[in-house]
C-alpha cells in the first residue's frame, strides 16, 4: 500500500535549498518501508528549531517539533516510552552543535535506537547567517564583523570519540540521503548522520562538490575505529584548500547494546503502562 506522506503545507524554504533533497530522500525511504509492510504509525519524526526543522511540517508523520537544541532528549524519551518506534530526527548544526551539544555527546553514549540527521550548513540560517561551532575561520557576519576566530569542531571525530555506533557524513543529494538512511535503518542503535547542506543564501560557494569522494568506493573498513579517525581528520571544516579531500559515507559502524535494552524494568513498565514511581525496589 502506498501512503501519502505529503502535507498540504507549502514549503517556505528558499527555492533551490538543499533541504528539498533531504526531504525527498527521507520520504522515498519511508514510503518504500511502508510498501514493504511497515505501518505509517510505526514511524515518527522529531525536529528542532531552524530552517531544517520545517521538515516536520512537510512530512505527514506523527512526532514532535521540539525546542531549539532539544531534539535528542526528546527522542530518548520517545524511545523509552515506545522502543518499537522507527524514529528519525533532524537538527541544524546550530541546533545540534551549539544549543544541543551536551545532548549530542550523551546520545552517542546512550546509543538509543534512532536515526539523527544534522543539516550542517555551517551557519544559523533561519536567524540570517550567524556563525556556529562548525563555521570556518574568517567567516564574516554581523555578529563577527572581524571574522570567526575559533577553529571549527570536527563533528565526525567528536562522535567517534563519544562512542557513537554509527557515524556517517553525506552531501545533501537525494540519492545519498536514501543510501545512508537505508543503511542507518538496518543498524540497531544511534545513527549520527551529518549532511553537508550549503545554505544557498548565507553559506554558499563552499567548493565542497569537487572535493568529495566516497569512502565505500575506496574500500574503507567501517569497523576499524583508527581508520575512521584518520578519515575524519582529512576534512577540518575550515574551508577547502587545493589538496582538501572530503570523505563521504559511513566512517564507522559497530553495534553494541542499545539504551532500551539496558533497563529491563522499562519493558515491564511499558507492558503495565505504569510509571517509575510504581517500581517495587
Ligand atoms: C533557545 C533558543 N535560542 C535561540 C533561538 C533563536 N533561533 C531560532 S532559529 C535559530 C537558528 C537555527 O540554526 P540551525 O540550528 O543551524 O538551523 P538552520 O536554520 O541553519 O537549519 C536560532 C538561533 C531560539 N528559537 N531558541
Amino acid at each position: 500500500m502506498t501512503e501519502n506522506l505529503n502535507t498540504p503545507i507549502i514549503p517556505t524554504w528558499c527555492p533551490g535549498c538543499w533541504n528539498f533533497q533531504i526531504l525527498a530522500g527521507v520520504k522515498n525511504v519511508i514510503n518504500e518501508e511502508i510498501k514493504k509492510g511497515k505501518k505509517k504509525d510505526d514511524f515518527a519524526i522529531v525536529s528542532g528549531i531552524g530552517c531544517h526543522a520545517k521538515i516536520f511540517d512537510y512530512v505527514n508523520l506523527k512526532g514532535i517539533n521540539t525546542l531549539h537544541g532539544r531534539v535528542l532528549p526528546t527522542c530518548l524519551g520517545m524511545k523509552v516510552g515506545n522502543p518499537n518506534l522507527n524514529l528519525i530526527a533532524f537538527s541544524g548544526d546550530g541546533d545540534c552543535y551549539a544549543e544541543g551539544m551536551e545532548h549530542l555527546i550523551y546520545a552517542a553514549r546512550y546509543n538509543a535506537d534512532f536515526k539523527y540527521f544534522v543539516h550542517n550548513n555551517q551557519v544559523f540560517a533561519l536567524t540570517v547567517g550567524q556563525s556556529t561551532p562548525t563555521t570556518e575561520i574568517g567567516y564574516k557576519d554581523k555578529t563577527n564583523p572581524l571574522g570567526v576566530k575559533l577553529h571549527p569542531i570536527n563533528s565526525i571525530k567528536l562522535m567517534l570519540t563519544a562512542g557513537a555506533s554509527f557515524v556517517a557524513r553525506v552531501y545533501a543529494e537525494k540519492e545519498q540521503i536514501e543510501y545512508v538512511l537505508k543503511e542507518a535503518m538496518k543498524h540497531k542503535g544511534f545513527a549520527f548522520i551529518e549532511v553537508l547542506q550549503p545554505c544557498i543564501i548565507f553559506h554558499d560557494d563552499t567548493g565542497y562538490g569537487e572535493k568529495t569522494y566516497s569512502l565505500e568506493k575506496t574500500g574503507h573498513d567501517k569497523t576499524n575505529f583508527e581508520s575512521a579517525m584518520k578519515k575524519a581528520d582529512e576534512f577540518d571544516y575550515n574551508g577547502v584548500k587545493k589538496d582538501t579531500k572530503i570523505p563521504l559515507g559511513i566512517f564507522y559502524q559497530k553495534e553494541r547494546t542499545i539504551f532500551e535494552e539496558l533497563y529491563p524494568q522499562l519493558s515491564e513498565l511499558r507492558k503495565k503502562k505504569i510509571g517509575w514511581g510504581d517500581i517495587k525496589r
